[in-house]
């Protein structure tokens, strides 16, 4: 098994006999006294990774974006390097803990948001005036695990957590923390087709730099240097650990919760083992927590329209709901731009059993 496959799966001894709780996860920014006041990242840069980072290869950005450099084979932001060592080397995941991860714009903030509502939903029914997803924005609910290992403090504040902690990651699986130091816990991985995730990268991307050409953003997506990518590479780590381990990797595909987001809410609840009642189905909590995360319903909440996603990535949370809907490229694309996309997706996927092909072939973008 690699060093991939073997992270995050094993128990560690000293959580086998927690006992799980029942009231799920607490919503982060409300035992977070200071989130929102975040400092610089890079000020923060520990000086003993300065060397490790000045020494791994380096693709500038422009814009006042941080550099991407590739450590172990993935590139990533220049201030987040120490943070995969930190993942690496500390962070403990608990038996109970889930952990949503993705490549960037392939639908965190619709999975943070349905898994936050299903896993709360006994402390905080969907249909309540007072759900927390009300009033925060679904980043706010769910811890994002890079800013957490941004610094000790971060660190303690994710320790101090009651269980069961549900967090964010856009890290690839091989920087997770290795077999013998990590806690067995569930990931929920969602995926998108590619090039629907590039376009929605441009269009938030836009949001820094106006300027920027759809083509600058789709070269970097193929040449690898994009940032947690190689995409393919980030999108294989967690399908074949979630065929390897289904129990412990739940692999969505937005495409797949757009078409019936309902069945996979179900799904979703199955795996964190909180399938829903007889009683619960009656009264139609599923509906209740899809409507609740539905793109239509989270744009018109204040706590979407205003403040931004991150204090050192000064963009609008209004940026994180566009469109959501799937085959929204063809607006965009030239065939040139799709087909490389396409081919390297065929090359890349060929031999894995996972398929984008009943995307490739829409012609129009579609609402669902
Ligand atoms: P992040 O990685 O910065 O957190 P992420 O949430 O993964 O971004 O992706 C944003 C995309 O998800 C946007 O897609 P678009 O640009 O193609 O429109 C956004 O509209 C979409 N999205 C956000 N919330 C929802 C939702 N509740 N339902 C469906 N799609 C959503």
């Amino acid at each position: 098994m690699s060093h991939s496959l073997r992270t995050l799966f094993s128990l560690r001894p000293s959580m086998a006999d927690a006992p799980v709780a029942s009231v799920g996860p607490v919503p982060f920014k409300d035992v977070d006294a200071d989130s929102g006041s975040g400092s610089s990242v890079l000020e923060q840069l520990p000086e003993e990774h300065a060397d490790l980072v000045s020494g791994l290869p380096c693709a500038p950005r422009p814009n006042g974006l941080s550099n991407l450099r590739c450590y172990e084979g993935f590139w990533l932001p220049e201030w987040s390097v120490p943070v995969a060592v930190a993942l690496q080397r500390r962070f403990q995941p608990r038996r109970d803990d889930v952990i949503v991860a993705s490549f960037p714009k392939c639908g965190t903030t619709w999975v943070n948001a349905l898994t936050f509502a299903t896993m709360a939903r006994r402390a905080h029914p969907a249909a309540g005036a007072g759900h927390p997803l009300l009033r925060l924005n679904p980043h706010q609910c769910v811890p994002f695990l890079e800013a957490l290992f941004r610094s000790r403090r971060g660190e303690a504040k994710l320790e101090a957590l009651p269980s069961p902690r549900l967090m964010n990651t856009h890290m690839p699986l091989r920087m997770m923390p290795p077999a013998d130091s990590a806690g067995g816990c569930k990931v929920v991985y969602v995926c998108r087709e590619p090039k629907d995730m590039v376009v929605s990268l441009w269009h938030y991307l836009r949001r820094l730099q106006p300027d920027l050409p759809l083509a600058d953003v789709s070269e970097s997506v193929c040449g690898g240097a994009a940032m947690y990518g190689p995409v393919w590479d980030h999108i294989l780590g967690y399908w074949s650990a979630s065929t390897a381990r289904p129990d412990s990797v739940l692999f969505l595909r937005y495409e797949e919760l757009l078409r019936d987001p309902a069945k996979h809410v179900r799904k979703l609840a199955r795996f964190v083992g909180l399938p829903f009642s007889g009683a619960e189905e009656e009264a139609g909590v599923v509906d209740d927590i899809v409507k609740l995360c539905s793109i239509g319903h989270l744009k018109t909440l204040e706590a979407n329209k205003t403040g931004h996603v991150d204090p050192i990535f000064p963009i609008p949370r209004e940026a994180l709901f566009r469109k959501g809907v799937a085959g929204d490229w063809v607006n965009y694309m030239t065939p040139e731009m799709a087909r490389r996309i396409d081919e390297i997706v065929a090359d890349k996927f060929h031999t894995t059993g996972l398929t984008f092909q009943e995307w490739l072939t829409h012609a129009d973008s579609i609402d669902l």
